[in-house]
């Protein structure tokens, strides 16, 4: 999916890698005078090389005139290219198909790299190496076999040597889209691996091709009398051009202690490149257990990471979104109940939806009814309360109702008091209210993501009898949170590196977009504050002198137990209500008193941003 600045590069590259391989099949099949072997190496490593493989080809392969393919292709560094291109072609083509079948079979990332390890060699010394040798110098296919072994053992890890720290770090690393054969970003890192892998590879075969232990480039003519050049050796290792398939035996030019050290340094290349990375990526997890997760910038991966943080703290995917708000939609919405058999009925469904936090600023979140927060539940002290909820997100859920006494079936906490709610299921809640004041509900079933990401919403109980509360001629909802929006994807905010949210709402909004809310001179307006956020204390400070405190957590204080302040620490959890009087004609605010949290993405606009909000009062 295109979701990130790579996805359009790679949609780019691979046009170009499509055309150039088009391009160089057709120059091959139709044009240059080579062995068909040399021919698919050329367009597979095309294939997978992209542009690069096409560069290759036209600089060190390509005949540039008619009969003159035996000289062109002489120089040792263009022996030494074709060399590792017969390499690359066959080992990269076992590697590739390995890494698609080892990802559908959620085989952890060590274990990948042993199969693909496996197959790319298998691959290149039974077909490409074997077959290419036995075309060239005939000979029974065991023998060539046996021939190939160490030059095809020696290529073959210094080209998994490049290839496997790329998929590895790549694969594993911040978008782990590249574990899926779907995304485009695996194909890219394969296509980046095998680029990688010929670049190691290459010194080796220039020195194996230089020392006659593998061929290099060779001319293939039907008619040898098409060559300009007289019969012409195609480079040190090469056949014999003109003469076409002349049966020709290579005899190797290497020392034992020479070829001892250069196996010992490519083997030992091999095993850098096949256990490094797991100082800084887990290998053992597989493409299920990341699930194509995309993790905030900055955060500590380590190689014992568990996949559950990851799934934990990834983005929120934007193809799960079912629902895009309108960009003036408010949260907090009054639901009404349906009345069944004397019980308050209502429903509450949770999904992915794209919220407007800001005008310019849309986060994909999880709702309660498409809106955030969740739409307002009010009730009277003494109602039966039933509540459907059904689950849309692309994960299990369940509700808590913050502050109540219910049964504690009807709690909320998954694996504890109820199983979770799974995907496309529901659960019934049903409970009769005791309590009164103000109250909330939010997930209960991995809060960190789902409450985070936007699942909670108020919970207001009027009293019965006489109100324990003083009345106030305004009232005003306040329901706080984080949001992490960082290069166009949404994060839950998390109190730890690289989840730290750069956005704060007050009911789903940053200011400006914030309500305001009008009064005159001497009103009052109670406020009822509910720390709905995840991570941090917010100290709610009003201007225009105190409130009152006149309710804790729902808790009606008692008129000697009020008390006059002008902030108050709304922590995690916790509840205020507070009573303010218009003294004065103006704009008074309501905001967080740790500044960072009246900025948005640490951006001061019109005075402020994140927590705050305007109190309008009028003469
Ligand atoms: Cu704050």
């Amino acid at each position: 999916m295109f979701i990130q600045p790579i996805d359009y590069f790679l949609a780019a590259w691979f046009v170009l890698a499509a055309a150039s391989t088009a391009y160089v099949a057709w120059d091959q099949f139709s044009n240059n005078p080579e062995p068909v072997v040399m021919k698919w190496g050329f367009v597979l490593v095309t294939l997978y090389m992209g542009p690069l493989g096409l560069l290759l080809y036209v600089m060190a392969d390509k005949e540039p005139r008619p009969g003159a393919h035996e000289e062109f292709i002489k120089p040792l560094w263009k022996q030494g290219a074709g060399s590792t291109i017969h390499c690359v072609a066959g080992d990269a083509t076992g590697i590739i198909a390995a890494a698609a079948i080892t990802a559908a079979l959620g085989l952890p990332m060590w274990l990948d790299l042993i199969v693909e390890y496996l197959a790319g060699f298998a691959f290149g010394l039974f077909i490409f190496q074997s077959l290419f040798m036995k075309s060239m110098m005939g000979g029974s296919y065991r023998d060539n076999v046996r021939k190939s072994f160490m030059p095809e053992f020696i290529s073959m890890n210094a080209m998994m040597a490049g290839m496997a720290p790329v998929m590895s770090l790549l694969m594993m690393g911040r978008d782990m889209r590249a574990m899926e054969p779907t995304e485009l970003l695996f194909w890219g890192v394969m296509s980046f691996g095998v680029i990688a892998g010929f670049a190691v590879a290459y010194p080796v075969n220039v020195w194996m091709v230089s020392r006659r232990m593998k061929h290099g480039l060779m001319t293939d003519r039907k008619d040898p009398a098409a060559s300009s050049a007289r019969p012409a050796k195609g480079g040190d290792g090469g056949a014999d051009g003109a003469e076409g398939h002349r049966q020709h035996a290579m005899r190797p030019d290497v020392t034992r202690p020479q070829l001892a050290a250069v196996t010992m340094t490519t083997g030992l290349l091999l095993v850098a490149g096949m256990t490094l990375p797991s100082l800084v990526v887990n290998m053992r997890l597989s493409a299920r257990d990341v699930d194509g997760a995309i993790m905030p910038p900055g955060m500590i991966m380590g190689w014992d990471t568990p996949a559950d943080a990851m799934r934990d703290m990834a983005a929120v995917r934007p193809s799960s979104v079912e629902f895009t708000a309108p960009p003036l939609a408010r949260g907090d919405q009054p639901l009404q109940p349906r009345i069944e058999d004397g019980v308050k009925v209502f429903d509450l469904e949770a999904a992915v939806i794209r919220w407007n936090i800001l005008p310019g600023v849309q986060v994909e979140g999880y709702a309660f009814n498409h809106q955030i927060p969740g739409p307002r539940i009010r009730v009277t002290e003494g109602d039966r309360v039933r509540v459907n909820v059904v689950d849309h997100l692309p994960q299990s859920t369940t509700v808590h109702w913050h502050g109540l006494v219910v049964p504690n079936v009807m709690d909320g906490p998954a694996g504890i008091t109820q199983a979770p709610i799974e995907p496309g299921g529901r659960y019934v809640y049903e409970f009769t209210v005791r309590q009164s004041g103000t109250y909330f509900y939010h997930s209960h079933d991995h809060p960190d993501r789902e409450q985070g990401l936007g699942l909670y919403g108020a919970f207001i109980v009027d009293p019965k009898g006489a109100d324990p509360e003083p009345r106030a001629d305004h009232e005003y909802v306040v329901q706080l949170q984080e949001w992490l929006r960082r290069q166009g994807l949404t994060y839950p905010a998390m109190p730890m590196e690289g989840a730290l949210p750069n956005y704060f709402t007050i009911n789903g909004k940053a200011y400006p977009s914030t309500d305001t809310v009008r009064m005159k001179v001497g009103e009052t307006i109670k406020l009822r504050f509910i720390g709905s956020s995840n991570n941090f204390i917010h100290p709610m400070h009003v201007h225009g002198g105190p409130f009152t405190v006149v309710a804790v957590d729902g808790n009606a204080l008692q008129p000697g137990a009020r008390f006059d302040a002008d902030t108050v620490d709304v922590g995690p959890g916790q509840r205020y209500d507070v009573i303010w009087t218009a003294r004065q004609p103006g704009k008074w605010l309501i905001h967080c008193h740790i500044p960072h949290h009246t900025t948005n993405d640490n951006v001061e606009e019109h005075g402020g941003g994140g927590l705050m909000m305007v109190l309008d009062v009028s003469g």
